[in-house]
């Protein structure tokens, strides 16, 4: 019987609420609608999504404003749809970790929200997200993501971007203060995204983000939300943004979704873009920890689309299939941090001798200068054809893991 057809391997592979997966509202609710073509799917109404999530062993729905509720409804549709919503989670045990609020959709914000060059949209932008974060602190939710897809620019001669960074950092300053005053434990959390809607957005990279984060007047309250395909279409390797994030205590959230490469945002299933890199982010974001434990608590979040290609039943399926992905994965990355060949391989890469400071204790670099052996005495020469660090032999444990060879 292989690994994948025991009983326990099945309850492994079983989605529960516990492994805090949770969903976009604007996923599964994706119509299919792009560039070139209209919607291939009829609107999903948002009791339907809780309840079908839930079914599937998902946690937590998350959405923007606009997804519940059409720009411009009046307060009664606003109340009626938030009751609706409401009983929905209380019927299921669903949470709402997360909100976020659209500033891109409308043609208002065809230049951006909090940076847009007209004065009046920015703090229509900023009174829309503070009515969002009102709603955000009713159900509970803990992260307030902000993802500026349309601050940015096409054009250099058009965009002063060191006055758009001044006009967002107000904005944030801004929203911190109201949530601190507030008394609500909401933390906000920046996605960055290179481009697509706006030809360069800002806050491209989650390097770009925590740069600015740091020169926020309450830095504390604001980290990022990486997401795997957004990292991807910058060329960059998502492991590296996630882990300089955790390195700050700044990954707030996390959407987990697929991308093949450099192009266009595709918002893929997770692991059915780069499955190696996937593999490797769930083994962070599960094993990675400072104790080899969990590096991340927070919920999995999944922000794909279902292919334009399938039909309702395609989209529950598609849906199971990230949290399948998901626990694979996982169940794969454990088999692989316990297989004593791999303990080997790891030990011959001296993976555990990077996390030894590189001084003594106390040491200084006029130690460092008095010490022989680290120069005068040393000989880099025999580095030349030998000390081979045996990285590409435990690439391969990793990958024969990841298929099930091992
Ligand atoms: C939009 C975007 C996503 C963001 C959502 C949050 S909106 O769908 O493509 O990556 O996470 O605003
Ligand atoms: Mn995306
Ligand atoms: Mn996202």
């Amino acid at each position: 019987m292989s690994v994948l057809e025991s009983p326990s391997a099945r309850s492994e592979l079983t989605p529960h609420p516990s492994d805090r997966f949770s969903f976009g509202l604007w996923t599964v609710g994706w119509t299919g609608g792009d560039q070139f073509g209209v919607a291939t799917r009829p609107r999903l109404d948002a009791v339907e999504a809780v309840e079908r999530l839930s079914a599937l062993g998902a946690y937590g729905l998350t959405f923007h404003d606009d997804d519940l509720f059409a720009f411009g409804s009046s307060n009664d549709q606003r109340r009626r749809e938030i009751g609706r919503l409401t009983r929905a989670l209380e019927s299921t045990g669903m949470a709402v970790p997360m909100v976020t609020t659209n500033l891109f959709s409308h043609p208002v914000f065809k230049d951006g929200g909090f940076t847009s060059n007209d004065r009046a949209v920015r703090r229509f932008a900023l009174r829309k997200v503070l009515r969002n974060i009102d709603l955000a602190a009713e159900l509970g939710a803990k992260t307030f993501v902000l993802w500026g897809g349309r601050e940015g620019s096409e054009y250099d001669s058009a965009k002063d971007v060191r006055a758009a960074l001044a006009r967002y950092r107000e904005a944030l300053d801004l929203l911190c203060d109201y949530v601190t005053d507030q008394g609500v434990a909401l933390r906000f959390a920046i996605e960055p995204k290179p481009n697509e809607p706006r030809g360069d957005i800002l806050l491209p990279t989650v390097g770009h983000a925590l740069a600015f984060i740091e020169t926020l007047a309450r830095p504390e309250m604001v980290g990022v939300n990486p997401e795997t395909g957004h990292e991807q279409m910058a060329g960059l390797n998502v492991l590296h943004g996630v882990s300089q994030a955790m390195d700050r205590g700044k990954l707030f959230h996390i959407d987990l979704n697929g991308q093949r490469g450099i192009k266009f945002d595709q918002d893929l299933v997770f692991g059915h873009g780069d499955l190696i890199n996937a593999f490797a982010l769930v083994d962070l974001l599960e094993n990675g920890g400072d104790a080899g434990g969990p590096g991340y608590t927070g919920p999995r979040h999944f922000d794909y689309k279902p292919s334009r290609t399938e039909d309702a039943a395609g989209v529950w399926a598609s849906a199971a299939a990230n949290m399948r992905m998901y626990l694979l994965l996982k169940q794969r990355a454990a088999a692989f941090r316990a297989d004593p060949e791999v303990a080997d391989a790891v030990a011959a890469a001296r993976i555990a001798e990077l996390r030894e400071a590189t001084l003594d204790p106390g040491e200084s670099y006029r130690d460092l200068l008095a010490d022989r052996s680290a120069f005068e005495d040393f000989d880099p020469e025999t580095y030349f054809g030998a000390k081979g660090f045996g990285f590409v032999r435990l690439n391969q444990l990793a990958v024969e893991h990841l298929m099930g060879a091992r």
